[in-house]
């Protein structure tokens, strides 16, 4: 896999800067009509004259006549440049800009990326053990996710797929809520009901993950519509944005068009990230898609497009920032971010990817590229970090994750009642009769059916059919 890198400016692609504005008034200078000249934001399609260059169809305004017949065949085009700040060995390409990051939050950036990578390792050995059911990895995208968690503001509403735990851990989601919501016990915010690695956090604001894949994009995209209103009813508050994660497998689904159509028709601000790490399971992006990655996709839509080198945090950060910026201009529009990566680890702890990819393509991708190591190289360059360093930080990570481990494991289940609670204010007929249903299969078969972990035991049942009787 090659990538062309662009490191001098950070240009998010406005799909209207490639054609010219001619609505009535021609002009050659891109996009001085403040909006895409093929976008139909306000105007209707007129008759044209019999001697006009153009029709105002009202399908595609300003489209010239030709009788020049070019397919357009993307083919033949240039791939999209990959924005960079620094390069592999962590050197700024751009002394002028720099990396717009303090050195202490550097500092901070890489210790959470380290913490995160060490969580992730030693939950997966977990799995192993069989002492948790599930784990998913973020091997190769810490950078995406702490990255752009780092650059957008704390009331921004986030909507994840499920490999950015990196977000969580950036907004200040604690190492015992973590563990807590693996072992599914009784401080698990969601008190057991969904599967590992499915965190929310309704104080970060960071919706509950589902894997339903790519049914939050326009979760996302119906989320900010209603920012969008919030801002202008609210002009007194820090205006907000909805940011969304998915990968390019999810990408494939009909929500990602609906979504990002109905966010640049209704121009909501809302910030699409794409996370492209080479797989969606066994099925790599040259099963996935023909064009030119995600990010081509966006200038359909008539939506501002960036790709980004995700193994650069710097450069996460830089574009999340402007597309922060840009999401708000104008009352607010969505922006696309393509961030390109690739997925070290498995897919998850139920996969094993060696058996459709190399072991020598997945080490040769550990010893080229990293966000980790890369921002590692910068901040050696600038005496901020050394092996002395490194090495109290990762024995320090590694024994906080430990410690909440075991105490999360340790730590009761939520009581038989949550399976039932939550969702009607009392009990329906079908949930009451399922409630003593399973209370009378537990009481039959204790040998089979070990309730004594789960806060309150059978009786929590007894309890519940006792308060909600009717
Ligand atoms: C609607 C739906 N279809 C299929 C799946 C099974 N599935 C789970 S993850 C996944 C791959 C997604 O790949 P991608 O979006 O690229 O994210 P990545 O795992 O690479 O981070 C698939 C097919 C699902 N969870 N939901
Ligand atoms: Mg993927």
């Amino acid at each position: 896999m090659s990538f062309r890198y662009v490191s001098r400016t950070l240009r998010l692609r406005r799909p209207f800067e490639a054609a010219r504005c001619v609505n009535g008034e021609v002009t050659s200078k891109a996009g001085r009509c403040g909006h895409g000249a093929w976008q139909t934001v306000g105007r209707r399609g007129i008759a044209s004259t019999a001697n006009a260059e153009r029709v105002l169809f009202p399908g595609a305004l300003n489209s010239q006549f030709t009788n020049d017949m070019q397919f357009i065949r993307p083919q033949s085009l240039d791939a999209i440049p990959t924005y960079r700040v620094m390069d592999q060995n962590g050197r700024v390409l751009d002394k002028e800009v720099g990396v717009e990051t303090e050195d202490g939050l550097a500092v901070e950036l890489y210790q959470n990326m380290v913490c995160l990578s060490i969580m992730d390792l030693l939950m997966f050995e977990a799995q192993r053990q069989g002492r948790l059911s599930f784990y998913m990895v973020s091997a190769g995208e810490e950078g995406i996710a702490i990255g752009s968690a780092s650059a957008l503001h704390p009331t921004d509403v986030i909507f994840c797929q499920y490999r950015e735990s990196g977000v969580y851990l950036q907004r200040g989601f604690k190492l015992s809520q973590f563990m807590n919501q693996l072992f599914a016990n009784r401080k698990d915010g969601g008190l057991g009901r969904n599967m590992p690695v499915h965190y929310g956090s309704k104080e970060l604001n960071i919706q509950t993950i589902s894997s339903t894949l790519a049914t939050q994009i326009p979760h996302a995209a119906g989320a900010a519509y209603a920012l969008k209103l919030q801002n202008i009813q609210n002009p007194e508050q820090e205006p907000r944005v909805a940011v969304c994660f998915f990968g390019e497998g999810a990408a494939s689904e009909g929500d990602f068009h609906a979504a990002l159509n109905i966010a640049a028709t209704r121009q909501v601000p809302c910030i699409f990230i794409c996370r492209n790490n080479g797989y969606a399971i066994s099925t790599p992006t040259s099963d996935q898609y023909r064009g030119d990655g995600i990010a081509s996709r966006g200038a359909g839509y008539g939506i501002s497009t960036l790709r980004v080198d995700g193994n650069d945090i710097f450069a996460v950060r830089r574009a999340t920032n402007e597309a922060r910026r840009l999401a708000l201009e104008d009352g607010g529009k969505p922006v696309l971010i393509e961030m390109m990566a690739y997925r070290v680890g498995h897919h998850s702890t139920s996969d094993d990817s060696f058996a459709y990819r190399q072991k020598v393509e997945v080490e040769d991708w550990k010893r080229r590229d990293n966000p980790i190591t890369r921002l590692r190289k910068w901040l050696e360059g600038r005496q901020l970090w050394d092996d002395v360093k490194e090495k109290e930080l990762r024995s320090a990570k590694r024994k906080d994750v430990l410690k909440a481990f075991e105490e999360a494991e340790k730590e009761m289940k939520p009581g038989l009642r949550n399976a039932f609670e939550g969702v009607w204010e009392d009990l329906t007929q079908e949930q009451r009769m399922h409630a003593k249903e399973l209370k009378e299969i537990l009481e039959a078969y204790p040998a089979e059916y070990e309730v004594g972990p789960y806060e309150g035991g059978v009786g929590d049942l007894d309890a519940l059919l006792e308060e909600k009787k009717r």
